[in-house]
């Protein structure tokens, strides 16, 4: 250990440690924005500067390494004065519309200014930047006037997503944050992930809000609105209420979801047990039927959109299986349409998803089983908060309740769909059943489980050597999947998450700024909701969700049967 002294404090940290580092571990918090650990390590902004005995500058606390001896001050006249001037430097290019921001109570950048007794935001007058918002990608707009140029994004998409779709334009004053050749984000490779807005401390980046459409379709009495929850959203949508990061909010969702006037409360979840029946009988079709190997798993739409544009030679080693969000909707409107005697053309089909690609799926072909988008409008954890407030919810106050029935009825394989490993874990539970005809002794496959970027395990199933693999994040993927079309790995089935960390760190849920992502693992946390709600649950198995039993008894008939195909399952384009 090195040992140091901040503002007088004795305080010993990690070799290797940066200052930033080590005055956390005593307590002390040096504000950051352009600092996400091991994303972006820049040293840019100049918020972290502190005072180190003996140098001549100030210095950047997030990259500067700690050394023997040392005294560090971090709270002087000086530094709060140099903060407040970086402050109002970047004021003075921003477009301070901050009432009306999607980001006022959790921007960075006002949180900020707050703390430094910023009062006057007008203070360096003088020219301002002025661009037209991007709008094309179909999951996001991009505020330029709003960006305070710290490259979050851009580190984002390039290092965790490995996709590079934006970086900096142009230089000094006319720098801004786009795509190459100006083009709009909707020309580009963008996978939708939404992973930048995640990272980005203000409001220049946003997903594209839906909520006022669904309250006009509540509002409509031709309309029969119909919602489902993803997994995950259960795990990150109390955060927005004031509960501690890792609180299962479920019940208060289904109960939030009911005053809002939604006809039907359902969950994915149950969807989800359905993609498992048809994913662990296509895998096992595969492997005896000499079909395509590695078979990797489909419901992340970012992930498909990157293999599309990056792995064209591998979408056939895609699940044909439809994502549990879009079987969702399938089954609404074509199952659940008739047997209740509903008109699926009234039927509004709405989805609450810790994802901003979702809604880019929806508009996908091949995505339509009753003759009508199997889901017309997907909103993310983030604008289900915005309406439940908008609509004088006191989410806090609110009873717990239970999802409808049919399609509100699922089992701990499918609750764990949100967590990276979840997928493959509930298909196993399934797949060895099926395999064996035995019944599992120990369903937890715990080796596929934890918030690593790649993961991989062998199971000897019904004497077959089954290998897996799992990876979150597309620049994990493209390392896994490069090691599969080297030759050098021999997996049957992968499976693949566009985000780190699988859904419950999806570009749509609660923002968490910079400084509790640095030192919080927020996936661990919330994927902790997730196995927890799976352990409680009596029935762990997809196979033995009562309700899907009964779908596949008065619908489908069996998994891989001509109409599951026609419903459930979709194509890809290379
Ligand atoms: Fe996901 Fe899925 S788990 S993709 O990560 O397969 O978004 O939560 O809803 O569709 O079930 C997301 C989460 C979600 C689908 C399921
Ligand atoms: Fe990059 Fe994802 Fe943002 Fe698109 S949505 S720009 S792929 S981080």
């Amino acid at each position: 250990n090195i040992n140091l002294k901040i503002n007088g404090l004795d305080v010993s940290a990690p070799v290797g440690s940066t200052i930033l580092e080590a005055a956390h571990l005593a307590g002390i918090k040096i504000p950051t924005l352009c600092y996400l650990k091991e994303i972006n390590e820049i040293g840019a902004c100049r918020m972290c500067v502190v005072e180190v005995k003996g140098a001549r500058n100030l210095v950047a606390a997030c990259v500067h390494p700690v050394n023997e001896g040392m005294e560090v001050y971090t709270n002087t006249p000086k530094l709060i004065e140099s903060r407040k001037k970086t402050l109002q430097l970047l004021l003075s290019n921003h477009d301070k519309k901050c009432l009306s921001c999607v980001r006022s109570g959790n921007c960075e950048l006002q949180q900020l200014c707050h703390e430094y007794g910023v009062e006057d935001e007008d203070f360096y007058e003088g020219e301002m930047n002025h661009y037209e918002l991007d709008d094309s990608a179909a999951h996001m707009i991009r505020d330029n006037n709003k960006c305070i140029l710290c490259r979050r994004c851009v580190a984002v998409c390039e290092k965790t997503q490995g996709i590079g779709v934006i970086g900096p334009n142009n230089r000094g004053f006319a720098t801004m944050i786009g795509s190459a050749f100006e083009m709009g984000l909707g020309e580009t490779s963008c996978v939708s992930c939404g992973q930048c807005i995640a990272a980005c401390p203000t409001g220049a980046l946003y997903e594209k809000d839906y909520t006022k459409q669904i309250l006009e379709a509540i509002a409509d009495p031709e309309k029969y609105v119909v919602v489902q929850t993803a997994p995950s959203v259960r795990a990150g949508l109390g955060e927005e209420f004031g509960y501690p990061m890792g609180t299962d909010v479920e019940g208060k969702m289904a109960a939030a979801l009911r005053r809002i006037g939604f006809d039907k409360v359902f969950d994915t979840d149950w969807a989800a047990d359905l993609t498992i029946m048809e994913e662990a009988n296509e895998l096992l079709d595969r492997i005896k039927n000499g079909g395509v190997l590695p078979m990797i798993t489909s419901c992340s739409p970012g992930w498909i959109k990157y293999c599309e544009h990056y792995f064209p030679d591998m979408t056939e080693n895609l699940s044909t299986c439809k994502s549990p969000q879009q079987m969702f909707g399938a089954m609404l409107k074509t199952y659940f349409a008739e047997k209740e005697g509903i008109d699926p053309k009234k039927i509004v089909s709405v989805s609450v998803m810790p994802c901003t690609a979702k809604k880019f799926e929806i508009g996908r072909d091949d995505q339509s089983a009753a003759g009508v988008p199997d889901v017309d409008i997907a909103i993310t954890t983030r604008e289900l908060a915005r309406l439940i407030k908008r609509c004088g919810i006191e989410f806090t106050m609110l009873p717990d309740e239970e999802f409808d029935n049919p399609m509100g009825e699922s089992t701990g394989a499918g609750v764990i769909f949100g967590a990276t490993g979840g997928v493959m874990e509930a298909a196993l539970r399934t797949a060895v059943e099926t395999l064996t005809g035995e019944e599992l002794a120990n369903l937890e496959f715990t080796d596929v489980r934890g918030t690593q970027g790649i993961k991989e395990a062998s199971y000897n199933v019904a004497g077959m050597d089954v290998k897996v693999a799992v990876a979150s994040g597309l620049g994990n993927a493209r390392e896994l999947l490069n090691k599969v079309k080297a030759g050098e790995a021999d997996y049957q089935f992968i499976e693949i998450m566009g985000c780190p960390g699988g859904c419950v760190n999806g570009g749509g849920q609660p923002q968490v700024s910079g400084d509790v992502r640095n030192f919080t693992d927020v996936r661990g946390i919330r994927a902790g909701v997730l196995y927890r709600n799976d352990a409680a649950k009596t029935i762990r198995k997809s196979h033995e969700n009562p309700e899907i039993k009964k779908l596949y008894e008065d619908y489908l008939g069996a998994p891989g049967s001509h109409k599951a195909h026609e419903t459930l399952h979709t194509s890809y384009v290379k």
